[in-house]
């Protein structure tokens, strides 16, 4: 779990910051939870739509844990202790069908983040709504950002509102600028042309 807690124990071509500085682009979204929702749709197990609320996500089984937050551009924030509902849980609520591999997290305001459904049941993948005890400010992503430690931060969109599956690979922000499909910290997934 703690995967950048000293300067031996960094990822490949990583630096500490110890200054937690948000970093995304256009504005900040102010979002209030009472309105906020997770759409869960595209090609899901029973062909449905899943509307979950911030009543529904509270009432899920909550989960802390400390991991690091690795940008791409390099700089990891070491140790962070996140709180919310694992990703396996809500999955649980609304399964894709089994042939849809790919998924689709969109936030607020147009960013989204193409990733594998396995990346999503993976045991630190995580629907956060809090870190170090105190809920997520508005700029690092309130009410509720997807955290995946094990995959680089462009893979966790704050202010997340949408989750679809997909039989086919999928396009974010990110992705569309170059950067790897699958973006796997410990593999130093950082680029498209890496294969
Ligand atoms: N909605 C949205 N989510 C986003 C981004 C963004 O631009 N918009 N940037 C991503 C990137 S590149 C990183 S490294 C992390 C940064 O999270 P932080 O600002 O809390 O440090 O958020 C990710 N989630
Ligand atoms: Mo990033």
């Amino acid at each position: 779990m703690n995967d950048a807690g000293e300067p031996g124990t960094l990822p490949p071509g990583q630096r500490l910051t110890h200054t937690w500085r948000a970093s995304h682009y256009g504005r900040v979204p102010r979002l209030d939870a009472e309105d906020w929702t997770l759409r869960i749709a595209g090609d899901t197990l029973d062909g449905g739509v899943t509307v979950l609320t911030w009543d529904d996500l509270t009432r899920l089984p909550q989960t802390e844990l400390v991991a690091s937050l690795h940008c791409v551009d390099r700089h990891s924030v070491p140790d962070l202790r996140w709180g919310g509902v694992l990703l396996r849980e809500v999955l649980a609520l609304a399964p894709p069908h089994p042939d849809a591999r790919h998924a689709l997290l969109a936030a607020a305001r147009g960013y989204a983040a193409a990733v594998l459904v396995e990346d999503l049941r993976h045991p630190q993948a995580l629907l956060a709504h809090s870190v170090e005890g105190d809920p997520l400010t508005a700029e690092h992503g309130w009410p509720a950002r997807a955290v995946r430690p094990h995959l680089y931060g462009f893979k966790g969109p704050k202010w997340i509102v949408e989750l679809t599956y997909h039989r086919h690979p999928q396009q974010g922000w990110w992705e569309s600028h170059g950067y790897h499909p699958r973006a796997r910290v410990a593999h130093e997934e950082r680029w498209a042309h890496q294969g």
